[in-house]
């Protein structure tokens, strides 16, 4: 699965996202929205907003922390 998160390090919300990449060792593309205008650009693009995290699965847009931690674990926990 092709897997691209838009996101920024000081989103409270991407960070649980992260830990849980960083914890499952998921192979996840980051791209950063604050120091990125091309990165929020698509993003808007994807979605309208400039939500984030938003993970990209196989190029359908997930918005929420709490359902892309459940759809991470869903399909990464071993
Ligand atoms: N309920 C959302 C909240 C996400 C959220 O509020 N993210 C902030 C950044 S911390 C955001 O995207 N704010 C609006 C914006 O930057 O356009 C979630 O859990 O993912």
């Amino acid at each position: 699965m092709n897997l691209i998160l838009y996101q920024f390090p000081e989103c409270p919300y991407c960070q649980k996202v992260l830990k849980v990449i960083e914890e499952l060792k998921i192979d996840v593309q980051l791209k950063n929205t604050r120091t990125s205008s091309k990165d929020r650009e698509e993003l808007i693009a994807l979605n309208g907003k400039t939500q984030v995290p938003c993970l990209v699965i196989d190029k359908k847009p997930m918005l929420e922390s709490d359902d892309i931690v459940a759809w991470l674990r869903k399909n990464y926990a071993a």
